[in-house]
């Protein structure tokens, strides 16, 4: 049997990468020198696409795949896919939810952590030989302060069970309340006023574009610190290395920017934000379980089954 064509949009892990080549007239789109030439030559025959969290299938580069059945994200967010467009036309999208829930869960509450308790500058005091000098600075306990979760969905929520678990008190955010024990504000900013620590899980796009703009951070204030594992798009990255600066905030602990992988310089030289290379999801463990959910959607929608995972 002839095998699908299908194009790559996103650098893909080898673990990814060798189930897909075997299985699939595969396409490097990502590294391309020629995307034009690339798109002008396959594009009518690619039946499927395969594409990470962060990176975008704009509605351009679509139109130019007539024959194209299906999307498979390798990550839970889909902002980057026009899904309204894949409904009208026919498109099927399928993403990782569920296998990478606690290790994002678990990189928000080690961001709670290290901006606390300053752990990152502690290390870098330790390293410098400045313990021989003297006692690292006090830091701020978790037990007790609250937690604003913004979007409650599946990482959200257990993002709010390890934070318990570390004492803290928790609240949330998001489009409607939901039936859990944990306080609901329908306002963010009055989250953000009453939070210690908000911290952003709701999917990114057009909906929550600088959803954290100037005035939540300013209503979040000095006795606050902004974390966000969700989607660099949903932060005012310039109004936070503002606030970050002028010390409206305390801090940030930050996976995700606007830009990836570019950091403002600006950004990096806050001694009062933590920043990760998106490592969310970033575990051997997970990162397989995401490929084998990709592989196997690709594999169910090719064999006329019903997808593990549609997003639609
Ligand atoms: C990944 C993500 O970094 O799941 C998502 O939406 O952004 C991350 O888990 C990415 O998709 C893997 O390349």
């Amino acid at each position: 049997m002839d095998k699908a064509p299908v194009l790559l949009l996103a650098p893909l892990p080898e673990f990814l990468l060798q189930p897909l080549l075997a299985a699939y007239e595969c396409h490097d789109y990502f590294h391309a020198k020629d995307k034009d030439a690339l798109l002008a030559g396959v594009g009518a025959q690619i039946r499927g696409i395969v594409m990470a969290g962060g990176s975008v299938s704009p509605v351009a580069l679509l139109e130019r795949l007539p024959n194209l059945q299906i999307i498979s994200v390798f990550g839970v967010g889909y902002d980057g896919v026009p899904v309204d467009w894949c409904r009208a036309h026919g498109v099927r999208v399928t993403n990782t939810p569920d296998v990478l829930t606690e290790d994002v869960a678990d990189t928000a509450s080690a961001l709670v952590l290290m901006t606390s308790r300053n752990l990152i500058m502690a290390n870098r005091f330790l390293q410098a030989g400045a313990w021989l000098k003297g006692p690292f600075p006090l830091a701020h306990a978790v037990r007790g302060k609250l937690a604003g979760i913004v979007g409650l969905g599946r990482i959200g929520k257990a993002i709010a069970h390890r934070l318990e678990a570390h004492g803290m008190r928790v609240a949330y955010h998001g489009r409607a309340r939901q039936d859990v024990t944990w306080d609901y504000f329908d306002s963010l900013l009055e989250l953000a006023k009453a939070a210690d620590f908000l911290i952003v899980a709701c999917p990114g796009g057009a909906a929550t574009r600088h959803l954290v703009n100037v005035d939540v951070l300013a209503a979040l204030g000095a006795k606050g610190t902004l974390i966000n594992i969700a989607r660099g798009s949903v932060v005012d990255e310039a109004a936070l290395i503002a606030a970050l600066q002028s010390g409206m905030i305390r801090g940030a602990g930050l996976d995700v920017f606007e830009n990836e992988p570019q950091v403002p310089q600006a950004l990096m030289d806050c001694e009062n934000a933590v920043l990760l290379p998106h490592l969310g999801s970033g575990t051997h463990e997970t990162r397989r379980a995401m490929a084998a959910l990709v592989v196997d959607n690709l594999a169910a929608h090719f064999g006329g089954k019903a997808l593990l995972t549609p997003v639609c």
